[in-house]
């Protein structure tokens, strides 16, 4: 069985779902300017930095704008995306998570969050998890948007714990890649058909523990 010393976890889609408030506050700034954005364009999104979601966006609506506009149209959807995050509570946390996390601290396994995410104090605040992980690493802290690894390998080197010895869990495909690119054990968290490049995928946290997941997952 292989040897596991830390967990890493993204934020977005693996703690919480916040992909949805994402969506409202992106759809709001496409419809102001003039164009539609489905949810389904909204999965290009998931797990890339706060600027390429905007060019995307734009490309998606074929509009171009300089430089200090985007930072404008990107502070427009920061704004509306804070007014959802902070009415969040800790009924928001996705089933199975605070049991997997404690599982973990029972067997002396470290935990990280590792979120391309800005935002990802004030969301771990709202659900009451700021004080869950042995160490955060957000998008304040970095440079290098996933799939760069700097993310997860910077976790690692907090954490103190070699790569080959962290499981990495990811909702997003940039997060995957993100994680095989660091040389990591990866666990993709929704459905096999999106995360095709993922080592395992579970559809949620519920009734997983370290246990049973090396024995099921990394036989
Ligand atoms: P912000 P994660 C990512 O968080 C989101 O998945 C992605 O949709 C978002 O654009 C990115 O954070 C930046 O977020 O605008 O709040 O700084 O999945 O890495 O936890
Ligand atoms: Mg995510």
């Amino acid at each position: 069985m292989i040897k596991i010393n830390a967990c890493i976890f993204d934020l977005d889609g693996v703690i919480v779902d916040t992909a949805k408030y994402h969506y409202l506050a992106w759809k709001r700034l496409a419809n102001e300017l003039g164009f539609d954005f489905s949810e389904n364009d909204n999965e290009q999104l998931k797990g890339v930095s706060r600027m390429t979601s905007l060019d995307i966006l734009l490309g998606i609506g074929n509009l171009t704008f300089s430089h200090e506009e985007k930072l404008k149209l990107s502070d427009k959807k920061n704004q509306w995306y804070v007014e959802y995050i902070l009415k969040m509570t800790p009924d928001e946390i996705l089933p199975g998570v605070v049991d997997f996390i404690n599982s973990l601290r029972d067997n002396n396994i470290k935990t990280a969050l590792a979120s391309a995410s800005k935002n990802a104090m004030t969301i771990l605040k709202q659900i009451d998890m700021e004080n869950y992980f042995d160490i955060i690493i957000d998008g304040t802290k970095v440079t290098k948007a996933k799939p760069n690894p700097e993310v997860f390998l910077k976790s690692a080197l907090e954490l103190g714990v070699e790569s080959k010895y962290c499981i990495v869990f990811e909702d997003a495909v940039a997060g995957i890649q993100a994680a095989i690119n660091a040389e990591m054990h990866n666990v993709g968290v929704g459905t096999p058909t999106v995360l095709t490049k993922a080592n395992y995928v579970i559809s949620s946290f519920e009734g997983l523990n370290i246990e049973t997941l090396k024995l099921n997952f990394f036989k």
